[in-house]
């Protein structure tokens, strides 16, 4: 019997790792789109997924996708690249709507030519964002939530987001998008606030470091591990009909929670020496607030999350220690 194919953009990223070894251990041939000439992640990829097979290509190079296209004949497309750090967003806006929205229609646009006269043989998942929900116009935000993003990155997630809804219902792709809600671990980029109080945290409790600088601690967010994320992409592209589904935990805590249990965790109770808040880490604008209602994931799809929060941060801290301890920066 022969494989099935996948290809996934943003194979070098935190999901794009985890999707990966889940769709080999399927049984999946996966290919990933790695862009740059000599992009530093590409040895992630070769170390913690060696079978997979790499095209050189960027989201905002329709050529290149279409040359992957055609050289991985995947069965389901990942679309998971993305300039995908909101507060970078407001200083490259430009370049993160070229990429994480207008990259979504040039591979939508490069799939369609792909599949030409049988537009849903290829199925395609679209990485949407619970940060497309911003300032929330319901609690707990679910499919049917009205949009009001905050940010470029959150307008430009909003943009790929109806760009999918609109090539199904224009073309009879097998376009789904999963609105996911953030989801960490020990292989989140340090730029992201679980993994910066992690790893300041381990550093501390070694001896390595003694401040750990945040922004606004009173933000809360419905963070999951991406573990169990991944997991719901690949079962929604194994649905009959392509829909949309948020994906979370239902559960959310703020930053304050956060450095709370990673000190928590390596013994200290009163961490406010170490803490200190600087404006330079605050937004213009915040997404003060999320918590996500997965009942349709649940219901249709049979996805749960099964590492809550607390499991969650004391894996990323125990990481981090052992990363340090062996000598890894
Ligand atoms: P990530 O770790 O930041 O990975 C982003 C990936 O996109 C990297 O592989 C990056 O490649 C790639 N990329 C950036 N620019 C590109 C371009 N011009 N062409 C092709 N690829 C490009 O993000 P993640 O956490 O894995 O998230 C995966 C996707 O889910 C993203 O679309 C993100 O916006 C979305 N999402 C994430 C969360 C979350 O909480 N993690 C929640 C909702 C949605 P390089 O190595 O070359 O930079
Ligand atoms: O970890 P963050 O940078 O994640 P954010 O902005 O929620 O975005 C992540 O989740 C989205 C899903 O909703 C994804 F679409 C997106 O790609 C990304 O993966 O910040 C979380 C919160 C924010 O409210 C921020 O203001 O933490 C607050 N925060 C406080 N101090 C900080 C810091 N964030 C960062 N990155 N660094 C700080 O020092």
């Amino acid at each position: 019997m022969t494989k099935p194919r996948a290809l996934i953009t943003g194979i070098t990223g935190q999901d794009g790792l985890y999707l990966a070894e889940l769709l080999l251990a399927k049984g999946y041939e996966v290919h990933g789109v790695i862009r740059g000439q000599n992009n530093p992640r590409r040895e992630l990829v070769e170390q913690l997924v060696p079978q997979v097979h790499q095209h050189n290509g960027d989201l905002t190079d329709m050529s290149s996708l279409m040359r992957a296209l055609t050289e991985a004949q995947p069965d389901e497309v990942y679309n998971l690249g993305a300039i995908s750090f909101v507060a970078y967003s407001w200083e490259n806006a430009a370049l993160t709507s070229d990429v994480t929205g207008k990259g979504v229609l040039t591979m939508l646009e490069a799939l369609r030519l792909h599949t030409g006269d049988d537009p849903g043989r290829v199925r395609f998942y679209q990485a949407s964002s619970s940060e497309m929900f911003g300032k929330v116009q319901e609690t707990p935000q679910r499919e049917t939530t009205l949009l009001w993003p905050r940010s470029p990155y959150g307008v430009s997630k909003v943009f790929g987001h109806y760009m999918t809804i609109n090539y199904r219902e224009s073309y009879g792709m097998h376009a789904s998008s999963g609105i996911l809600f953030n989801h960490e671990s020990p292989r989140r980029g340090e730029e992201f606030v679980t993994r910066k109080v992690t790893k300041a945290v381990a550093k501390i409790h070694l001896g390595l470091a003694d401040e750990l600088v945040l922004g606004n601690l009173d933000a809360r967010r419905d963070w999951g591990f991406a573990g169990d994320y991944v997991e719901a992409m690949w079962l929604m592209l194994q649905q009959d009909e392509p829909d949309d589904y948020v994906i979370a935990t239902g559960v959310s805590h703020s930053i304050h929670d956060l450095v709370d249990l990673a000190f928590a965790h390596i013994g200290i109770d009163d961490w406010s020496r170490f803490v200190r808040q600087d404006e330079r880490f605050r937004r213009p604008a915040e997404v003060d607030t999320l918590v996500g209602d997965a009942t349709k994931a649940r219901e249709r799809l049979g996805w749960e999350p099964k590492v809550d929060f607390p499991a969650l941060v004391r894996m990323m801290v125990d990481a981090d220690v052992e990363a340090l301890k062996a000598g890894w920066k």
